[in-house]
């Protein structure tokens, strides 16, 4: 199989220092219809626990456990990667607006005890979920602080029971290609896939998101439910998952099968170590001037380091 490699994943210019990263809000709420479709996901979803609701255009002072400021809602949920949509990042929301997310099914198996279909009404049912705002760090260079409202994986994982033999969790996102224009393109080993070592898996930080700024997760965003590791690259947090198995062999994941050079199975946030073909030093938290300098593992150095004691973090990037 022969993919793209030298223009899939390759940032603009305007994606590692982006000048253009304002969006025309007016615009963008138009093309969304975001109030009705808002409404109407709230009508026949099951009933969701608002955390603090936000109002759009409502100033947001939300802050994550560093004290940075959420980024606004409006960048939230109209500048995202979601390749299966499109690889415009503003045009995910309107392109993604309609996609079908209920009802939505999650197949959890593998190596477990209690292999479990979990219905959508099931996740939000049985899970307390709760607020956290976390950075999202995407490799091209920008990042963003994100309420989300989830729960952890581990909890997931424990009622499913992981055998002695599972060392990996994978992951798969929804395919669809009649609603998802993006896997009518050859050059990606559709579907979406991603890995996490099992431990990564339980760790506390490690998310199942169903929710974003108080509200029912926006298709844009992955709904109805998506990865969140916040100490890892952007593209580690896969997006409207419906399988998740546990392995005993590390899975090979989409990035990674594509450039293992560039996208290795790990990527953690590691500012000393650059991407092949830029350096990963600092980042644009989108919606604010100049840059800042990114930090290892994305801030969240003391609650992973020790998963990775005694590893070679350049060789295993
Ligand atoms: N299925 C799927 N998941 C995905 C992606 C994707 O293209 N498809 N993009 C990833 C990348 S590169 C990033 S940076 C984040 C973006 O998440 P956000 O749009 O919610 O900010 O989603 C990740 N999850
Ligand atoms: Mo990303």
């Amino acid at each position: 199989m022969i993919f793209q490699t030298n223009n899939s994943k390759r940032p603009r210019s305007s994606e590692i220092t982006p000048e253009k990263d304002y969006l025309n809000r007016r615009r963008f709420l138009k093309s969304v219809g975001y109030l009705g479709a808002a409404a109407a996901l709230a009508a026949c979803a099951p009933a969701v626990n608002r955390v603090n609701p936000t109002p759009m255009g409502v100033a947001v002072t939300k802050r994550d456990e560093f004290g940075d400021i959420s980024t606004p809602f409006d960048y939230v949920a109209g500048y995202n990667n979601f390749y299966e949509f499109t690889t415009d990042k503003e045009g995910v929301a309107p392109m993604s607006a309609d996609f079908t997310t209920n009802p939505w099914q999650v197949e959890v198996g593998g190596l477990v005890n209690n292999p479990r279909t979990f219905g959508l009404e099931d996740i939000l049912k049985d899970y307390d979920r709760e607020e956290r705002i976390y950075r999202l760090r995407c490799v091209e260079g920008w990042s963003m602080v994100i309420p989300w409202e989830g729960f952890s994986l581990s909890e997931l994982l424990k009622e499913v029971e992981p055998t002695s033999d599972a060392k990996y969790v994978y992951f798969e996102t929804v395919y669809r290609p009649d609603e998802m224009p993006g896997q009518k393109q050859p050059y990606y080993p559709w579907p979406y896939t991603e890995g996490l070592r099992l431990d990564e898996a339980m760790n506390p930080l490690t998310t199942l998101a169903t929710g974003v700024y108080g509200q029912p997760l926006l298709p844009a965003n992955g709904a109805p439910i998506r990865l969140v590791v916040p100490w890892k690259y952007g593209f580690k947090s896969i997006k409207s998952i419906v399988k998740i198995t546990l392995t005993t062999e590390q899975p090979a994941t989409l990035w990674n099968a594509i450039a293992p050079n560039e996208y290795g199975f790990y990527s953690n946030v590691n500012p000393k170590r650059p991407h092949p073909r830029w350096s990963q030093d600092s980042e644009r938290r989108i919606g604010e001037g100049g840059r800042r300098d990114t930090l290892m593992f994305n801030g969240y150095e003391s609650q992973v380091t020790d998963l990775y004691a005694g590893m070679d973090l350049f060789e295993n990037y």
